[in-house]
């Protein structure tokens, strides 16, 4: 009998020592010490041994339990720390003395420059106006001086809503609200309306390296006495200084748009090919960026002012295409495509 207990503590001592999981150790508890385990079988076997022999052997059985208990113990407290290890060894690499690096993102180089403009126009005392993306036909076109069936409607492919309202295919459409916003303190105070309202238009277009069908216009519009195409100029040539910080070649000609009397294009030599003609501005060496002229007497008269006192001019500028011209953008439909790769190297200032 005391040699069949050696042999268990033999066996245990090895099985013991290849455990190599929690599992693994319960199952040997269970096996040795458990009701119907091994060590229990040996102090059931004494039954049939005399007095002295029955104390001794009983005393050993008692010695190998405990060591197996201590064992047991011992080797769980060995294979937690081991998998703790394991764990702590397999989480990435976190070293608390690292600078941090976040990512924060990046401004869409369309807001940048869309908060540029805002900033030099504000410093010149205009005000920034916000305005919805769906407007009625009376704010689009007939406070526009373009009544219904009027040619000057196809220039623009409109969405219609089923409503009868539309997508604001111009920020001229938000002119009228303007001008009856502020009107108040233009008779009453003498206060001249300056404000700018940068906003998204709609357009039913074929797309190409300088069309979307979805894109940004500013327009910005300054109404007093004696306002004349000199004040119009004087604000066009500042804002073109102050945004691209560099000589670049304008031209004005004569445009038409039935809100303007007389109207103009205002066109920069494309900054993408320096003039030589390329896909960005239709192989034209120019690029259409900021029609304007003076508000004509309709207009005016549509927004509650009276042109024979007043006077004023009126921009819309393409915010898309200066995008694109002051960061260097050769496809407009870039700047659309959620591409971060592209979009997020540009930071502004
Ligand atoms: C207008 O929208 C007039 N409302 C502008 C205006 C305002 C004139 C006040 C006079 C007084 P036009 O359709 O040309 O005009 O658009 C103005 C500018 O928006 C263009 O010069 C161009 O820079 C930009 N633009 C027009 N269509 C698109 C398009 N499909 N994709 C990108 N930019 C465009």
């Amino acid at each position: 009998m005391f040699e069949e207990m050696e042999l268990l503590r033999q066996k245990f001592t090895e099985a013991i020592a290849a455990a190599d999981n929690t599992q693994a150790v319960e199952d040997l508890r269970i096996e040795y010490l458990g009701k119907k385990g091994s060590v229990t079988g040996l102090l059931k076997s004494m039954k049939d041994l005399s007095g002295e022999e029955k104390k001794n052997f009983g005393q050993q059985v008692n010695i190998l339990k405990n060591e197996i208990t201590e064992s047991v113990a011992k080797r769980s407290a060995e294979i937690k720390q081991l998998e703790l290890e394991k764990q702590i060894n397999s989480m990435p690499e976190f070293d608390i003395t690292a600078p941090p690096v976040l990512d924060r993102g990046s401004y869409h180089p369309i807001t940048l420059v869309q908060r540029e403009c805002e900033k030099i126009f504000r410093s010149m005392g205009f005000t920034v106006e916000d305005y919805s993306e769906i407007v009625t036909d009376y704010e689009c076109f007939e406070s526009l001086n373009i009544p219904k069936h009027h040619p000057a409607r196809d220039m623009q492919d409109t969405y219609y809503l089923t409503n009868g309202q539309l997508l604001k295919s111009q920020t001229s459409a938000a002119q009228n609200a303007i001008y009856k916003k502020y009107r108040k303190a233009l008779i009453e105070e003498g206060k001249p309306i300056k404000a700018i309202f940068p906003g998204r238009c709609f357009r039913n277009e074929a797309t190409d390296a300088c069309h979307e069908n979805t894109f940004f216009q500013m327009e910005g519009v300054m109404v007093d006495k004696n306002i004349s195409i000199s004040n119009l100029i004087f604000f066009m040539k500042t804002m073109l200084s102050e945004v691209f910080r560099k000589d670049i070649k304008v031209r004005l000609r004569p445009g038409f748009f039935p809100f303007v009397e007389p109207g103009f294009e205002l066109d920069i030599s494309c900054l993408i090919c320096g003039g030589d003609g390329c896909p960005s501005c239709k192989h034209s060496g120019w690029l259409e960026l900021c029609p304007c002229g003076m508000i004509h007497p309709e207009v005016l008269k549509a927004g509650g002012i009276d042109p024979e006192e007043y006077t004023g001019f009126a921009f819309g500028l393409g915010m898309t295409r200066l995008a694109m011209m002051k960061y260097g953008i050769a496809d407009i439909r870039d700047l659309n495509s959620g591409n971060l790769k592209s979009l997020s190297q540009f930071t502004g200032e």
